[in-house]
């Protein structure tokens, strides 16, 4: 029989995912675990590269497991798992290292955003070694296939480097991954501020809805978010929020930008929002109200996670020494 193609990808356990990373990602990954062989990290040593309360990443990362299960994710079918419990990632990480450079690192566009307040001196080496580690993550199940968001592109392209650079240099050793971008909700925008990514680290939780928000904490944030100038619900270059707007009510109803625009050519950005709205809330509550039950059984959830890294190590750890022989550690 042959056997499926692979897909690995994850979210960081660095606060509440939310709208961006479910349109972005999240719901890829369920579309996935069908026709592929699917591993679903918790990347726990990426939520590291900024400092972290131990007791709230602990209980970070049991949140994402509950949303990741709440969105649709099947145990049976998708491997889920916990990034620090599968130790090969950081070993791999050591070698590709020495495989990635400098100047290569330098040049990434996340590291130069995240460290435009406090300046690139001050942040963590983990923070710009980090796609390093992503690669390395990726790599280790020879993934055909990286479901993830627009603003991983540059970091998949890393990726696909390493792989080539280390094939060259040692032999034919990791699949090249393919990175898979939605075509609607790659790239979710601040509700406040249309010009910025939909972040979990904004600082103003007006701009963000959490996969955890209340019903009417929903809709008070989607009726103060921020429109453009003129009337019409059209999705134009010079309407950045109401472009935004559409593509999330798209991507949760799932249809195309313009048949949401057809539906609503004559109408105002009032009615819009308000039905946005409950588009937004019936998408969420369901997965909201599932996370909250899982929430409850942690011991479940971290059965589950361990179950996974099980068999996540199973798969690691023979590609891991192969690659390590081939660069002369056996
Ligand atoms: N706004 C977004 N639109 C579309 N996709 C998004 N993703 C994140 N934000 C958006 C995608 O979600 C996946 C998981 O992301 P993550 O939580 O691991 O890390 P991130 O990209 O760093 O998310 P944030 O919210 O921006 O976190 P902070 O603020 O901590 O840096 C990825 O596939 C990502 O592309």
């Amino acid at each position: 029989m042959h056997s499926k193609e692979r897909v690995f990808s994850g979210i960081q356990p660095s606060g509440t995912s939310h709208l961006g990373t479910y349109l972005g990602a999240l719901k890829n990954f369920v579309a996935l675990q069908d026709d592929y062989e699917t591993f679903y990290c918790i990347v726990d040593l990426h939520a590291l590269t900024t400092p972290r309360d131990p007791k709230v990443l602990r209980s970070s990362v049991r949140e994402i497991a509950a949303i990741y299960l709440a969105a649709g994710l099947d145990p049976s079918r998708a491997i889920i798992f916990r990034q620090s419990s599968v130790g090969e990632h950081a070993e791999l990480c050591w070698l590709m290292n020495c495989v990635a450079k400098v100047g290569e690192l330098s040049r990434m566009t996340q590291f130069k955003d995240k460290t435009q307040r406090g300046g690139a001196e001050a942040a963590s080496v983990g923070l710009y070694a980090y796609p390093v580690l992503q690669a390395a993550d990726i790599l280790l199940y020879n993934a055909h296939l990286v479901p993830v968001g627009e603003d991983q592109r540059q970091h998949l392209e890393l990726a696909r480097t390493l792989a080539r650079r280390f094939n060259n240099l040692y032999g034919d050793t990791f699949v090249v991954p393919e990175i898979m971008i939605p075509k609607t909700g790659a790239r979710i925008m601040a509700l406040d501020e249309p010009t910025a990514k939909m972040s979990k680290s904004r600082p103003t939780p007006g701009g963000y809805i959490s996969l955890l928000d209340e019903p009417d904490e929903i809709r008070r944030k989607i009726r103060r978010a921020k429109t453009d100038s003129g009337t019409e619900v059209t999705a134009t270059p010079d309407k950045p929020a109401i472009s935004n707007l559409l593509g999330i009510y798209a991507g949760l109803s799932n249809r195309t930008v313009p048949e949401v625009e057809g539906q609503y050519r004559g109408k105002g950005y009032g009615d819009f929002k308000k039905d946005l709205a409950e588009v937004v809330v019936e998408g969420l509550s369901p997965i909201r109200e599932r996370a909250l039950e899982l929430l409850d059984d942690p011991r479940e959830l971290d059965a589950l996670l361990e179950s996974g890294a099980e068999k996540a190590r199973a798969v690691a750890r023979p590609v891991l020494r192969d690659a390590a022989s081939r660069m002369g550690l056996d």
